[in-house]
């Protein structure tokens, strides 16, 4: 909201940013906000948006407005998939923002579809049966590129220039513009406070999380970590908790091969898409 150039009016999707930032009879919020369910951050902030075309048509409104949404990767990648889907395809004018944490936190840690493979969490327990996640994180980013949208980056709190770059490019394109930002969530990924922003810039040097923008169908990668630089995703997985169980079974070694595999393969095509459409 720092670079955001006017008055805005925000949704907020159920979660642990909603939580944390209106506990009553408190607010962190300078701008209007609006709670919406899970579902509906995207159908809520498209509404606002068209009544503000209206009334500034019919000149009740003269100053230029803004429009955000923002949700956990729950109320992003699942639960509020149908709404944010539905709202970039009609074109509204707005910025949606996930805080990408890797489940749905505010609840108790259960998986959503952007938790890393083999992570514990309630929902995708760990014991004979199981090692954790076993799927792979959903590519929501690309399934948001898909839509044709004009603006659609990835980002991290730990380059932050990169990050407020980012959000003054989303504000300034006119349609919808998406931000998907890792969001280290030390309670869920069992890791010190202190170590958040250095897992944030872990998960990038390892490729987990790469840098990247897409506008008007043109990629571009902000950070590639060359030779040594790209870190091993094994190093990054055991900083934290709920990886814990794959350093303590030999037989998880297939497991941590490929999940670097994947992140190998993901890195390759976003490399060849930045070679073919940058
Ligand atoms: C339809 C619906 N299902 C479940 C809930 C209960 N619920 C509230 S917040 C939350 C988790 C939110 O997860 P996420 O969007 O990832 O945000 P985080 O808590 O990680 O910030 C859940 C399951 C709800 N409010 N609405």
């Amino acid at each position: 909201m720092a670079v955001c150039p006017g008055p805005a009016v925000v949704s907020v999707s159920t979660g642990c940013l909603e939580v944390s930032t209106t506990i009553y009879p408190y607010t962190a919020w300078k701008d209007s906000m609006i709670h919406s369910a899970f579902e509906n951050a995207g159908a809520t902030i498209s509404g606002v948006e068209t009544a503000y075309n209206s009334l500034k048509k019919q000149g009740k409104i003269k100053e230029d407005m803004y429009f955000v949404a923002f949700g956990g990767d729950g109320g992003t990648y699942d639960i509020g998939l149908q709404s944010l889907s539905g709202a970039v395809e009609r074109g509204h004018n707005f910025v949606f923002v996930c805080y990408d944490n890797g489940a749905y936190m505010n609840t108790g840690f259960q998986r959503s579809s952007a938790t890393p493979c083999g992570a514990w969490t309630t929902t995708s327990p760990v014991g004979k049966e199981s090692a954790g996640k076993q799927q792979n994180r959903k590519d929501l980013t690309a399934i948001l590129v898909a839509h044709d949208i004009p603006y659609a980056a990835t980002a991290s709190p730990h380059n932050f220039k990169d990050l407020m770059n980012k959000a003054e490019k989303a504000f300034a394109t006119p349609g919808p513009a998406f931000l998907n930002v890792i969001s280290p969530c030390p309670r869920g990924w069992r890791t010190p406070g202190e170590a958040t922003i250095a897992l944030a810039k872990e998960a990038v040097q390892s490729c987990y999380w790469p840098l990247y923008e897409v506008e008007n169908g043109k990629y571009k990668i902000n950070y590639k970590p060359k030779g040594d630089k790209k870190t091993p995703v094994a190093d990054w997985l055991k900083k934290q908790g709920r990886f814990a169980h794959l350093f303590k079974h030999p037989e998880s070694e297939k497991l941590l091969a490929d999940i670097q595999d994947y992140i190998d393969k993901k890195w390759e095509e976003l490399l060849q898409k930045e070679e073919c459409l940058g």
